[in-house]
């Protein structure tokens, strides 16, 4: 037996994307090698970011890759849809069907009857974007806009700064003022927090803006001058738009660098005059001199670093959030200083190494056919259960295609989603590692791989870092990788297309025209360019039409948006739609909050799902107490979506009127089969496509005994 240690990056679509060792041990037979079994899964303590540590999710990994549960064959559905009956088959038999099954909804109702559902499951660029792209595109199946978590922040900011780029986040080590705005980062961006911790060991000050007390608000230390502001859900425009307000009246803009820079002050300050802090007060709950004092502070603790991701997006009015919050860094010259500015999502500057052409491929092998429809993966309940696929014009959905996705668990209105992969005459095919609740929907299940059994390339978002992943192992069982489920299925279509077919190493090299991919797999990682002077708007190099911050926007007016920022409270919230609130009076989150669960990926494992406990709803003593319920009394709560049944969890985290159910869970775990996604909204963001599972109202009463 001989030992091996194998350099990976973790898969997950998480912020980190940490590197890792697998240590290997070759058994050999005779004088050949018979199996490869992976011993070990331990954090790379060379990784310039992650440093060694991985992280409750993964500390386990391999249970996962050897779990018993793991689908290892592909499987035929034989009972109802839904029941998890299924029988083994081969993979022949497998292909031969979904080949047959395929042609007859495309001959009968054409391509675009055909949905491919994906999203970022295994986030490495082969398993995210390689053939599947070409795939479908040589298909003219429907297309699917991916922006359930990310492309809105970026939308939103685009809309100022003409990009989505941002700070090295690891420049917040040069903060004074660091504001984790709508973000968790002790939980969903744990390797980020030792720079914080620095930070403020170099005296900077902590502000944690959120509508709950979460594990990172609870590191604030107010005797050290740090500060939680908790306004309520989907009102932190208005916060921002007093900030501005309070920053112009008192003089403290840097009136150089907007001159230089912006273009629309006049036309912004004329906006704001109105919104004075006691207004942004009555929207958001967070008191007048709290936000003056915010403002004052942010304008003047230099340099004042924002970090933001994912939580405030999900909101209706979740792009203009991004849009606004890009403009105060523009009004005090923030961007001019190290340490100064808005860290956000970098994936930018790791994409820009990937080759265009590939990363857009089902745009290609069109040859002159009419674009398909695209539709938008957060309405796939609406989409599977409307004659026309929702609002588009068009066939039904008749195919369904899921990888890397979990939907029936992660989309909002899931019970719309539920009502859909019930339909008897849609055919579905999910390739999965596990028999999630959406795989208990397929007609046909097909084994996947995990991270360990085939080579990939990570692209970062957290941080700067592309990371080499070696396969350690070979796959398990008759499981594939991404790329190969691609491969085969071209071949069942009977494409012919060459492009449909190209191993994994010749597409990593396509990806990477201008990289070392030997030096890449040698150290394991590479760092993506960016500015050595820390400042990613040094130079006041802004990608809008005029090269300025734009604070009033032809652009959004041109869209059909307010030229300059504007508070819209959400229509499924306190400031909307007064029947509904009258109806539905309670504002629900449904947040990450599981340090052992990764979205839905973690909750059915032994060690992450029981270690967690069961799903409740948290409420404030206040709400309970109104409604008769007591600590680990069951409650009801339900709106026009649906209604789940669960325990009370009494808590301090949360304001009055706000009520949260946390995510992950799958329907076996949940007492009446009704997860958090069953409540959430699906209504989409104002731009940028994503979805707003953020504004959900929804009511709360005894359970009947
Ligand atoms: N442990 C763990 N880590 C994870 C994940 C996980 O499931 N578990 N998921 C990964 C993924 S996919 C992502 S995208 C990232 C996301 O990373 P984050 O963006 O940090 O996480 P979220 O929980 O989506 O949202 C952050 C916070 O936004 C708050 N929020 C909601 N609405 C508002 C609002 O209107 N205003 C303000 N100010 N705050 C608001 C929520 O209460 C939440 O605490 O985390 C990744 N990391
Ligand atoms: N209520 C509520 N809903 C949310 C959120 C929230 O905060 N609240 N967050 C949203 C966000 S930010 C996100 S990103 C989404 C995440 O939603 P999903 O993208 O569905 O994420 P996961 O739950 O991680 O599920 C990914 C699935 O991919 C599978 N998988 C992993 N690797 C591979 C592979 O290589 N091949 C294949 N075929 N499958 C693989 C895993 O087994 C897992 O079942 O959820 C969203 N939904
Ligand atoms: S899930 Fe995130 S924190 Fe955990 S190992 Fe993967 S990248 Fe690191
Ligand atoms: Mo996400």
């Amino acid at each position: 037996m001989a030992t091996r240690i194998v350099n990976g990056t973790c898969h997950h679509d998480c912020p980190d994307s940490c590197g890792w060792t697998v240590t290997v041990d070759d058994i050999t037979e005779g004088s050949s090698p018979s199996a490869a079994v992976a011993v070990k899964l331990r954090g790379n303590p060379g990784h310039p970011f992650s440093q060694g540590e991985l992280c409750p999710k993964v500390n386990h990994f391999l249970d996962r890759v050897y779990s018993p549960d793991r689908v290892l064959h592909p499987l035929r559905r034989v009972g109802p849809k839904g029941s998890g009956q299924f029988e083994q088959i081969s993979w022949d038999d497998a292909l031969a069907e979904i080949g047959e099954r395929l042609h007859d909804v495309i001959d009968t109702h054409g391509a675009e009857a055909v949905l491919p559902f994906s999203d970022a499951g295994n986030q490495s660029l082969l398993a995210m974007i390689a053939l599947s792209g070409r795939f479908f595109g040589q298909m003219g199946a429907s297309r699917l806009t991916r922006a359930i978590c990310g492309p809105t922040v970026g939308a939103g900011m685009a809309m100022t700064n003409g990009t989505g780029r941002g700070m090295d986040p690891l420049e917040i080590a040069n903060s004074k003022l660091i504001i984790l705005w709508g973000t968790n980062t002790r939980l969903t961006n744990r390797h980020f927090w030792p720079t914080i911790e620095q930070a403020r060991a170099d005296g900077a000050r902590l502000v944690v803006i959120d509508p709950l007390r979460t594990i990172t608000a609870e590191a604030v230390d107010t005797d050290r001058g740090d500060q939680f502001i908790q306004p309520l859900p989907g009102t932190d425009i208005a916060m921002m738009l007093a900030m501005m307000h309070v920053i112009i009246r008192d003089g403290l803009t840097d009136d150089e660098w907007i001159e230089a820079h912006t273009l629309g002050f006049d036309e912004l300050r004329d906006n704001l005059l109105e919104w004075t802090p006691e207004r942004a007060a009555a929207a958001t709950g967070v008191d007048a001199d709290v936000i003056e004092q915010l403002a004052i502070d942010y304008a003047t603790v230099r340099p004042a670093g924002i970090r933001t991701l994912i939580g405030a997006e999900h909101h209706e009015n979740g792009a203009m959030f991004f849009r606004t919050i890009a403009c105060l860094p523009a009004l005090t010259g923030s961007w001019a200083e190290r340490g100064g500015g808005i860290a956000k999502s970098v994936g930018s500057y790791s994409e820009g190494l990937v080759d265009a052409a590939f990363m857009r491929f089902d745009l290609e092998h069109i040859d002159g056919r009419p674009e398909p429809r695209t539709l938008n993966m957060s309405r796939l309940g609406e989409i599977l259960t409307s004659e026309t696929a929702g609002e588009s014009a068009g066939p039904a959905i008749n195919a369904l295609i899921v990888w890397n996705c979990n939907p029936l668990v992660i989309v909002p209105n899931a019970e719309a989603v539920r009502a859909g992969l019930e339909r008897d005459d849609l055919f579905t095919v999910v390739h999965e590692q596990f028999l999630t609740d959406t795989a208990q929907y397929a007609d046909i299940v097909l084994p996947a791989t995990t991270q360990i059994e085939s080579d990939d390339v990570v692209l970062p978002w957290g941080h700067l870092w592309i990371g080499w992943n070696s396969a350690a192992i070979e796959p398990i069982g008759e499981s594939c990788s991404n790329t190969e489920l691609f491969r085969r299925l071209a071949g069942a279509m009977g494409y012919t297309e060459p492009a449909l077919f190209d191993d994994d190493d010749a597409l990593i090299e396509q990806a990477f025209p201008s990289l070392d991919l030997d030096e890449l797999r040698r150290v394991g990682w590479f760092r993506a360019p960016y500015p050595e002077d820390g400042r990613p708007f040094g130079d006041g190099n802004f990608e809008t039409a005029s090269g300025r911050v734009e604070l009033a926007s032809d652009r959004l007016e041109s869209i059909g948006q307010p030229r300059v920022p504007v508070y819209v409270a959400p229509n499924e919230g306190p400031g909307g739609d007064a029947a509904l609130l009258a109806k539905y009076p309670l504002q629900l989150l449904t947040p990450k909050q599981h340090s052992r669960f990764l979205n839905s990926a973690y909750s059915h494992l032994p060690k992450h799902g029981p270690a967690e406990g069961d799903p409740f709803v948290e409420l404030d003593a206040e709400d309970a107490a109104a409604r008769g319920l007591a600590d680990g009394a069951g409650a009801r709560i339900w709106n026009d979506r649906a209604s789940v049944a669960l325990p009370v969890r009494i808590s301090e985290r949360l304001q009055p009127g706000v009520a949260a159910i946390p995510f992950g869970w799958w329907r076996h775990q949940h007492p009446d089969g009704q997860t958090a996604n069953s409540l959430t909204n699906d209504t989409l963001t104002e731009w940028g496509g994503g979805v707003a599972y953020s504004d959900t109202l929804v009511q709360i009463e005894p359970l009947p005994d």
